[in-house]
């Protein structure tokens, strides 16, 4: 089912500063998918899980619908940030046991299960939130960290529990929470398959910070309003700066960050965000 996220919220230009929540309800505009909802207002898109019955385990419509969203919402003008979160009950309890059990390993081999969408999650140019309420468990986790950055609410649960089901995390557990928990405690994790709690997610540098359940999504908004508010060249570059932390060495993750920095001098919204500083005024910013 399509998923088009198109929507006129009557605002112009980039967004100057944090919109009250009222108006943000009263812009909001949604579109459904059959496992998934989309709502864009304020130039932040918000992508919400919707699989009640299975505590949105990941199966293979959910994540081609998710993959979409994800697509469109990085060509969308009207989007500037993209917040992922699930239900108060669970983010997403996993990739769907009952969908994989019965396949062989060339069904799972042939179809290359979930690398299309995974790649074209991890492929979205503009910054992504996951706020995480309840459970993130398997693939639910491995998505959650696909992201930018997680904001945790304080039921969060995390977890890499296939070890239960005789498999192994299989898009990039083992490799994402070794480098955000380090070796021991993701070892910990993976071998025992215990649950953590927002607390030790906060404390182990898995998520940015914890907030209350009930202001989960308000505080997921102001983050990405405020981030919507900044140069889009910059978050992209930030994104793709940091993101080589993790995928090259630190003598060439630094070099990247040196030369991006310097490219940046090239764009009128260094000019104006530097101007606007040593003026004391608020930066115009104009992605140019
Ligand atoms: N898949 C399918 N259904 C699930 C599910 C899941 N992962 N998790 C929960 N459900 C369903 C339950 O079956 C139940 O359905 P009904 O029986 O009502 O029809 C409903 O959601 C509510 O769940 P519970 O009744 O169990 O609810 P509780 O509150 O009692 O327990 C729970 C919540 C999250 C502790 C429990 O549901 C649970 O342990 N769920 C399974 C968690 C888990 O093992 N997750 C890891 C799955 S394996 C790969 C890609 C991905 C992956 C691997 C490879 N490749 C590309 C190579 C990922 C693997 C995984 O994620």
């Amino acid at each position: 089912c399509a998923i088009a996220v198109d929507v006129d919220v009557n605002a112009v230009g980039p967004v100057r500063c944090v919109a009250k929540l009222e108006q943000l309800k009263a812009a909001r505009a949604t579109v459904l998918g059959r496992t998934i909802a989309v709502e864009i207002a304020h130039y932040v898109a918000l992508i919400r899980l919707n699989r009640p019955e299975a505590l949105n385990a990941l199966n293979a419509q959910l994540l081609t619908e998710l993959a979409d969203a994800m697509k469109a919402a990085d060509k969308n003008d009207k989007v500037r940030c993209i917040v992922l979160t699930g239900s108060e009950k669970a983010f997403a309890a996993g990739a769907d046991i009952g969908e994989m059990s019965g396949k062989s390993f060339v069904e799972m081999f042939e179809s290359d299960y979930f690398t299309p969408e995974t790649d074209t999650i991890c492929n979205v140019r503009k910054p992504v939130i996951a706020a995480v309420a309840g459970y993130a468990l398997g693939g639910g986790c491995e998505l959650a960290m696909m992201c930018d950055f997680i904001i945790a609410a304080d039921n969060a649960k995390f977890g890499q529990p296939e070890i239960n089901l005789g498999v192994v995390a299989g898009i990039g557990g083992t490799q994402r929470l070794t480098r955000f928990v380090g070796k021991s405690k993701a070892m910990d994790m993976h071998l025992t398959g215990r649950f953590m709690d927002a607390e030790e997610a906060e404390r182990s540098g898995l998520v940015s910070r914890v907030v209350p359940a009930k202001k989960l999504i308000e505080e997921a908004m102001t983050a990405a309003q405020k981030i919507a508010g900044k140069s889009a060249i910059a978050t992209k570059v930030v994104k793709e700066a940091v993101n080589r932390s993790y995928e090259t060495t630190l003598r060439e993750g630094i070099l990247f960050e040196r030369r991006v920095f310097h490219a940046l001098f090239s764009t009128e919204d260094q000019k104006e965000g530097m101007s606007a500083f040593l003026e004391k005024r608020e930066a115009q910013f104009r992605d140019r």
